[in-house]
């Protein structure tokens, strides 16, 4: 157990009863010719999680802290993507057509795949979402129940659309969430930093915002003595 640097005050992370959720680390949301560039977006800004995320992910590893990643997208029959996703945005190119990555959000495609730097490794979950949220219509309700989950640390893309999503249907399922902002990135800067108030607001309405630093440093520290 430690105590983490947190707003609104310190978080008690338990690393056994913990996982590290990277939501939606795709080739979609972060390079050119994906889903985020197709609506518009300028992708770069979520670069800077990157390094962070490496150094965090590669910490969890070595500590044996349970990992989850997702992906938003679809089945290549589009039969789980509502007609009201497909047509948002009015744009020329959507969900389910061919882009410069294979098809847009479709699972199977490069496009849908996550990021190399980040790619998941043996015993860690990978779980394919539709929606915004991480919970709906997937299979993570029963991991956190199976391995006895409490808490999350939350990281990825983007922080006020999947990243918030997720964090307010856990927190209605009764966990604790750490979002980490360094690990958790929005095309608009200001949306990002407001999303992250809107989490540690109220005494922390939604759960808790912290950095990865301190998160390492409690799954480097050395063992207590018994
Ligand atoms: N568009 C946008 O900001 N995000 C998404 O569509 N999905 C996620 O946040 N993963």
């Amino acid at each position: 157990m430690a105590e983490l640097a947190a707003h609104p005050y310190p978080f008690t992370f338990k690393p056994a009863e913990a996982a590290l959720l990277i939501i939606d680390m795709q080739r979609d949301f972060i390079e050119p010719g994906g889903f985020g560039a197709m609506l518009g977006n300028d992708v770069t800004q979520l670069e800077r999680t990157i390094e962070p995320l490496k150094a965090l992910l590669a910490a969890a590893r070595s500590s044996g802290l349970r990992v989850i990643h997702t992906r938003e997208g679809h089945k290549p029959d589009l039969s789980d993507l509502h007609e009201s996703k497909r047509i948002r945005g009015k744009g020329t190119t959507t969900i389910g057509d061919v882009g410069p990555m294979g098809r847009i959000l479709v699972i199977g495609e490069p496009g849908h795949d996550i990021i190399p730097e980040l790619y998941p490794i043996a015993g860690e979950a990978v779980v394919d979402k539709p929606g915004k949220g991480a919970f709906y219509a997937t299979e993570l309700t029963d991991i956190v129940a199976e391995h006895g989950i409490t808490q999350l640390l939350v990281c990825g893309v983007t922080t006020e659309v999947c990243v918030h999503t997720t964090v307010r249907e856990a927190n209605d399922r009764g966990l604790d969430c750490l979002v980490l902002s360094d690990c958790t990135g929005s095309y608009f800067p200001e949306f990002h930093a407001t999303a992250l108030r809107m989490i540690a607001a109220q005494g922390g309405i939604f759960g808790w915002v912290g950095e990865s630093g301190s998160v390492i440093a409690a799954l480097t520290a050395p063992a207590e003595p018994a």
